[in-house]
């Protein structure tokens, strides 16, 4: 008897856990609220979606599994145009550039008028004197350095400007270095001059240069007092 009515229990039970077609969420008879149940699924027939299939692309694009991406392959077609980009914004800063030098020298024309143009350089004065180094360092405070003429169009402009002062001023060279060599201001070898006749003549060591009213060079000793005309 006491058999009997375990087997009957294991019965009522059984039936009562049975799946039905039920919705999930409705509790059945015998579960318990607020549990939950653990399904695992094994692959689908014919391997994951993407698996397979997307792998032949996969290496088209990056090559044999365990090989990094090389530049010609198909996974690098953005390159050329990102290098295109990269020429681009270099091409306008360039012109960023200059058009921040050319309203740069604009703005300097504006506040000292006593200047010239000659090509993309510009002398000027602010109409101060000084020895050599006192006028190289006067230019340099103004944003510019002391007047190369490297032309002769840069020297007939520079010579504008000394004939209106009717005085001398001084270049931004000289031959400290060596005697005879006279350099720009970054120690180059002047490729253009205008030395009066018989100058540079070294007389009493005569390391920099003056450009008198007529437009003709001298070399004088250094410490002298000169007009002061900058290039830009
Ligand atoms: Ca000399
Ligand atoms: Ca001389």
């Amino acid at each position: 008897m006491v058999v009997h009515l375990i087997l009957s229990s294991l019965v009522l039970v059984a039936a009562a856990q049975k799946p039905t077609s039920s919705p999930a969420h409705r509790i059945l008879p015998g579960w318990f609220p607020n549990a939950c149940t653990l399904v695992i699924c094994g692959p689908p027939e014919g391997g994951l979606k993407g698996e397979k299939q997307d792998l032949p692309r996969i290496q088209e694009l990056w090559g044999p599994p365990g090989t990094p991406p090389n530049p010609g392959s198909k996974g690098d077609n953005n390159l050329p145009e990102l290098e295109s980009l990269k020429t681009e914004m270099k091409n306008l800063q360039v012109q960023l550039d200059t058009l921040k030098s050319i309203i740069t020298k604009t703005q300097k024309v504006l506040l000292v008028p006593n200047g010239v143009m000659v090509g993309e350089k510009i002398f000027k004065t602010d109409g101060s004197r000084g020895d050599f180094d006192a006028a190289q360092a006067n230019c340099e405070h103004m944003g510019g350095t002391l007047a190369v003429p490297r032309n002769a169009a840069e020297n007939s402009a520079l010579h504008q400007i000394v004939a209106w002062h009717n005085g001398r001023a001084v270049l931004g060279i000289n031959d400290r270095a060596t005697e005879g060599k006279f350099e720009d201001l970054n120690g180059q070898v002047i490729e253009y001059s205008n030395w009066a006749p018989g100058e540079p003549n070294n007389v009493g060591n005569e390391d920099c240069a003056e450009m008198h009213p007529d437009g003709k060079w001298h070399d004088r000793g250094c410490a002298l007092e000169w007009l002061v005309i900058c290039e830009f």
